[in-house]
C-alpha cells in the first residue's frame, strides 16, 4: 500500500562555526549525535562526524540541546558527565535526562548497519549517581512477559493512535507492520510514567521508525494528521464495520470493499452468502458489538456452573480472557470448563449445551469435538507447536441474556437468568452475548488458563519468549522443551512462569 504523506520535521539548527550536516541529506532526522572529543581527539572526530553524516546522520555539538546520542570513546559514563558539565551542559541533562550516553560501540554498529541500532543495555555507559528513576532511564524489558503491564495506563492518547495505526495495517494485510505498531504501543502502556518529550523514549525498545514518528507528531501537535487521516478513511470505517460481524476477516472484507460494498444493509441487498456462524453474527450485530459487563459475565459463568453441577459434580468453571486480567467489559465471555478428576470432564460439554439450549438460553451454538490425540503427538510441539488455536473440545455461542422479567413465552432459562440480573443495580434491555465454553483436562488446565487469560499480545510474546530465549514450546496444553525433549509438567500458572525463568505476572498485569 502506498505510504501516506508524513509530517515533514526540520533538521536541527546547525551552529555557526560547525559544519554544515546539509552535505548529505539527513536520513534520520530523530537521532542527533554528538561526539565527545575527550580521550577521542579532533582528528579522529572529524573523520567520525564525515562519517556519519555521509550516512545520513545528523552531528552536534554534544552539549548542544538538539543532542539525543552522546557517543564516546574510552571515557567512563561519569568521567562523560564531568566532561559535559564542564562544557555547558546543565548537570540533570548531563547525566541522562533525556540524550542516551553510549560507547563508541553503538556509532560503529550503527555506521555498519548504515542507520541507527536499537540501543542495548552493552552500548550505554553507566553513571554512578542517576539523576531520574530507573524507567525514565529506559531501563524496560524487551519482551512483552518480561514487563507489568497495567489496565490502566499513563500513555493512552499515544497507544490509542498506534492502535489505530496497527488496525489499519492489518486492513491492509500487512501483518509485520501492525505487530510493530502494537508492540510499540504495548511498551507504551507499561511504563510507570507519562512521555512528554520524544526523547525520553530512546532507550525504550520496540518502538521503530514509524511509531516513532507518529508519536513525534502526537507530543509536538497533539495529534497526529497521519492517524487522523486513517481514523477518517472510508475504506478503515467500512473495514471496521465489516470486521465486526462475528466470522468475518480481513480477506471477506477487503474484497466486500473493493465491490463497492459499504453498509450492513449493502450486504443484504446484494445477498451475500455467509455461513451459519456469520448468519447470526450478522443477525445480532448491533447487541453483539455491545460490550459484555463483568457483572453479565459473572451471571452467565454462574448459570453455566449451576448446569454442570447437575450433570458432573466437582467440575470448575473458570472466567478468564479480559474479565481475568480486570477489565470491566469484554467483547465475549471466556469460560474455561475442567474436573479435579483427569479424564471425568469427557463427554461433558455436550450435556451442558443440551441442557443450555432448551433451557433457552442459546440463541446459536456451534461444538467443537476435541482434535487433541495426545501430548506425545510431535506436531503439537515441533511445527507450528505455538498457534494461538488450540485443540480442546469447544463451544461457541450466543447467550441470551434475556429480559429481567422472563417475558420469553416458556423460556424457564432465560427467567432463571431474570433472576440473576438481581445482581445488577439497573435496568437490563434485552441483550446477547458471544460465550466460548472450553473443556480442558486438569493436568492441562494451568496452560489453559495461562493461554485463555491473554492478553493476545502477552500471549504472543511469551510464546515467542519461550522459544527463543528458552527453546521451548508454549501453548495451551504444556511447555515442551524442544532440545531436552521433555514436557515441563505444571500445577499452576507460577510454576509455568518458573519453567521460563521469568517473574510471575499476575492477570491484572497483562494488559498489554
Ligand atoms: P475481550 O474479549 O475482553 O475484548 O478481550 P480478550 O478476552 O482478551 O480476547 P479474546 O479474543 O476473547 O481472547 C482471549 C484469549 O484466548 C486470547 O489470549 C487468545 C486465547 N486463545 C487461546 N486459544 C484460542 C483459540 O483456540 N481461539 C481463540 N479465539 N482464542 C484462543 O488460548
Ligand atoms: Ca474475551
Ligand atoms: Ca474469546
Amino acid at each position: 500500500m502506498a505510504q501516506l504523506p508524513v509530517k515533514k520535521r526540520r533538521p536541527p539548527r546547525v551552529k555557526p562555526g560547525q559544519p554544515a550536516n546539509s552535505e548529505y541529506p539527513v536520513r534520520f532526522p530523530e537521532v542527533v549525535v554528538g561526539l565527545v572529543e575527550k580521550r577521542m581527539g579532533t582528528s579522529r572526530k572529524t573523520f567520525l562526524t564525515s562519517l556519519a553524516r555521509s550516512r545520513g546522520f545528523c552531528v552536534d555539538d554534544p552539549c548542544s540541546e538538539t543532542v539525543t546520542h552522546i557517543v564516546s570513546e574510552g571515557n567512563s559514563g561519569d568521567e562523560v558527565v564531568e566532561w559535559l558539565k564542564k562544557n555547558g551542559r546543565p548537570p540533570a541533562e548531563a547525566a541522562g535526562d533525556g540524550p542516551a550516553l553510549l560507547d563508541l560501540s553503538w556509532f560503529t554498529e550503527s555506521m555498519g548497519a548504515g542507520r541507527p541500532v536499537e540501543i542495548e543495555p552493552r552500548h550505554r555507559l553507566k553513571v554512578a549517581t542517576p539523576a531520574e528513576p530507573l524507567e525514565e532511564k529506559g531501563q524496560v524489558a524487551p519482551y512483552i512477559c518480561q514487563r507489568r503491564t497495567p489496565l490502566l495506563h499513563h500513555n493512552s492518547a499515544l497507544t490509542d493512535a498506534l492502535e489505530i495505526m496497527a488496525e489499519e495495517a492489518k486492513f491492509s494485510g500487512s501483518e509485520v507492520r501492525s505487530l510493530a505498531f502494537s508492540r510499540a504501543a504495548s511498551v507504551l502502556k507499561a511504563l510507570p510514567w507519562k512521555v512528554e518529550r520524544i526523547q525520553q523514549l530512546h532507550t525504550v525498545p520496540c518502538i521503530g521508525e514509524h511509531s516513532r514518528r507518529i508519536l513525534q507528531e502526537m507530543l509536538e501537535d497533539g495529534m497526529s494528521a497521519e492517524v487522523e487521516k486513517v481514523r477518517q478513511s472510508e475504506r478503515y470505517r467500512t473495514m471496521k464495520l465489516f470486521t465486526k460481524i462475528f466470522g468475518i476477516g480481513v480477506k471477506i472484507a477487503s474484497q466486500w470493499y473493493q465491490e463497492g460494498l459499504r453498509t450492513l444493509t449493502d450486504l443484504q441487498l446484494h445477498q451475500i452468502k455467509l455461513n451459519k456462524e456469520q448468519q447470526a453474527g450478522l443477525l445480532h450485530y448491533e447487541d453483539l458489538n455491545t460490550p459484555v459487563e463483568l457483572w453479565e459475565a459473572e451471571a452467565i459463568s454462574q448459570v453455566v456452573r449451576q448446569v454442570i453441577e447437575q450433570i458432573l459434580p466437582g467440575a470448575t468453571v473458570t472466567l478468564t480472557g479480559g474479565f481475568r486480567r480486570g477489565k470491566p467489559c469484554g467483547h465475549d465471555v471466556d469460560l474455561l470448563i475442567s474436573h479435579p478428576s483427569e479424564g471425568e470432564e469427557m463427554g461433558l460439554l455436550p450435556k451442558v449445551i443440551s441442557i443450555l439450549d432448551r433451557q433457552g438460553f442459546l440463541l446459536y451454538h456451534s461444538f467443537h469435538r476435541s482434535s487433541f490425540l495426545s501430548l506425545e503427538d510431535e506436531e503439537l510441539w515441533v511445527s507450528g507447536g505455538s498457534s494461538t488455536m488450540d485443540h480442546f473440545e469447544r463451544c461457541l455461542s450466543i447467550f441470551h441474556l434475556g429480559d429481567p422479567a422472563g417475558s420469553r413465552p416458556g423460556a424457564t432459562g432465560v427467567q432463571k437468568l431474570g433472576a440473576l440480573w438481581g445482581l445488577a443495580r439497573r435496568p437490563v434491555p434485552e441483550s446477547c452475548a458471544w460465550v466460548d465454553l472450553v473443556v480442558t483436562p486438569s493436568s492441562q488446565f494451568p496452560f489453559a488458563l495461562l493461554g485463555w487469560t491473554g492478553s493476545r499480545n502477552f500471549e504472543r510474546d511469551l510464546r515467542r519468549f519461550s522459544k527463543r530465549e528458552k527453546k521451548m514450546t508454549l501453548n495451551s496444553h504444556g511447555l515442551y522443551h524442544l532440545e531436552q525433549k521433555i514436557f515441563l509438567p505444571a500445577a499452576s500458572e507460577e510454576e509455568i512462569f518458573q519453567h521460563l525463568g521469568l517473574e510471575y505476572i499476575l492477570p491484572e498485569e497483562r494488559n498489554a
